[in-house]
Parts: structure tokens; sequence; C-alpha cells
């Protein structure tokens, strides 16, 4: 019952408010040769370069050495990354370098401290080039950078997973990660904690997607504890991206709180931000519009 209250205020209190902000031009990114960035402070780094900054040992990570023994190009780029930088927060520099039949399929790393332990964990998505993406967490051990854990590869060439999340949705006090697996194809989303060195999932849901082949971006998801009830709600375009969904974790299993249609499919990095009692997030539409979403009423 409680969950059937929840639901409806989720329903009857969020409002959806379209407002064209912009002609924002969103396009894939275009094909170039595999670039280098020529970044002082950044060594090897790919072109595309985004640099991660953590709160705890590791102050700073990116990925470097494009490499092209993959091209499965989800991001519009020939190249992938074939290696990893961190900078710890007492100025060292460590790397590590995949062997031939690895890639990182991602675009820059994700830092959080996954377990609790005080140390930044270091998420990506690790591709084999035989089986696919699976989700890879590393970290810093004995001054080297170490693999921790990972989920299983796909299991083809070509299947790739895309991060969604990293954020309370259980309500432990500890991060789950969220990652919608084949966004193109079977755009299923899965949350996974990390305990005692290993990945476990435990909650999927279907009838997700948070990217479209080529784009540059990955950030079409954000969340939020909307409702205040100590669990962060994971908002997601559904596969088509004409919907935003909001998801909640509740008894094992993800729900669907509360959705959203659009006019035009989602088709770019979201934007959310407190606004008075509630939250406002950007949506970028595939037409070059970005539409504004207002949730508010989640009091608890
Ligand atoms: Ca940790
Ligand atoms: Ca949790």
């Amino acid at each position: 019952m409680a969950q059937l209250i929840l639901m409806a205020r989720l329903i009857l209190m969020a409002r959806l408010i379209l407002i064209i902000l912009m002609a924002n031009t969103l396009v894939a990114g275009t094909l170039a040769s595999p670039a280098w960035a020529q970044t002082a402070p950044y060594p090897n780094a790919i072109g595309d370069l985004r640099v991660a900054k953590g709160d705890h040992d590791i102050a700073e990570a990116w990925l470097t050495e494009p490499v092209t023994r993959y091209r499965h190009g989800v991001f519009g780029q020939p190249y992938e990354a074939g290696g990893l930088a961190v900078r710890l927060r007492d100025g060292t520099l460590l790397t590590l370098t995949l062997g031939p039949l690895h890639v990182f399929e991602d675009r820059q790393p994700r830092l959080a401290d996954l377990d609790g332990d005080g140390r930044d964990e270091i998420v990506l998505v690790l591709t084999r080039l035989d089986t696919g993406a699976a989700l890879a967490v590393y970290g810093v051990r004995d001054g080297a950078i170490a693999a921790l854990a990972q989920t299983a590869h796909i299991g083809r060439p070509n299947r790739w997973l895309a991060p969604a999340a990293i954020a309370d949705m259980t309500g432990d006090g500890r991060l789950e990660i969220a990652f919608v697996a084949m966004p193109h194809l079977v755009k299923r989303l899965d949350v996974y904690r990390y305990r005692g060195g290993r990945l476990a999932r435990i909650a999927q849901i279907g009838g997700v997607s948070n990217h479209g082949f080529g784009m540059r971006f990955l950030g079409m998801a954000a969340s939020a504890d909307l409702d205040q009830d100590g669990r962060a709600k994971l908002i997601v375009p559904s596969g088509d991206r004409r919907t935003i969904r909001v998801l909640t974790y509740r008894g094992g299993t993800l729900q669907e709180a509360a959705h959203f249609a659009l006019k035009s499919p989602a088709a770019g990095d979201f934007r959310l931000r407190r606004a008075g009692d509630g939250y406002r997030l950007d949506v970028p539409f595939q037409n070059g519009q970005v539409g504004v979403l207002t949730l508010e009423g989640f009091s608890p």
C-alpha cells in the first residue's frame, strides 16, 4: 500500500513543463583520425579528454592511448582507449596499459568509493575484442592500478553497455552502479553492488536506453533522492527515448514510479538541479531543442 501511495504521489504531483530554451545543435561526433591530446598535465590522454576528479586517494583519472584494434565506434570515433592514468593526491602518476585483447570502450573514468573503505574505486567499461563489453572496477593497491572486479562480458563483439549512474539506490548508505546493457539493442538496465571485492547484480528492468549509436555524450541519465526516502531514484529514457522514466529500488526490484512523455526523443546529456521544493531536469531533444522537466512536490 505504501508503494501505491508513493507512486500515486509521484504521478500526481510531478508536472511536465516543456520550455524551449535554445536551438541547440546536437550531432554525433564526426569521424576523425585517432587523436592524442597534447595536454601537458595529462600525458598520453585520448583526444576526447575528460578528466575525472576524486575525493579520496585519487585526485584525477583519465583515459589514455587511443587504439584502433577494435573500432566499434559507439561514440562516432574510430578509436577506443588502450590505457588509464591516475594521479594520486600526493601527485604520484600511475598508469595501466591494457593488453592486445582489450580496450576501454568509454569516454572517461568514474571515481567513487563504492565499498566505503575511504579509497576511490575507478569504474570503466572494459571491452574484450571477442566477447564485448563488461563493467570493471579498478583501484590503487600497493602503488599500482589494480583490477578489483568486473562483470561477465556480454558475450559477443560489438555489444556494449552504457553506465547510467552511481548512487545509493537501496538506501543502505553504500553506492550502487547502474548501467544499460546493450542500449541500442536489448535496452536492459542492470544495478550492481560492489562488496568484498565482487560485483553482484541486485536488480534489473527492461525498456531503458541512455545512448544512441555514434552519440558522443554519455550523460543521458540522472539520479537523486527525489522524495527523500533515503533511496536515490534513477531518471532514464525509455527504450525509444521518447519517455522519461523515474525508477525506484524497492523490495529487491526496480519499479517505475513515474513517467513523462517527450515530444522528441531525448538525445543529450541530462542536467538535474534543485529548484524550490523540487528538481528541474534539462533534457536535450533529438530535434535540437531542450525541454525542462519539472519534478516537484516530492516531499516525504
Ligand atoms: Ca573504496
Ligand atoms: Ca545502496
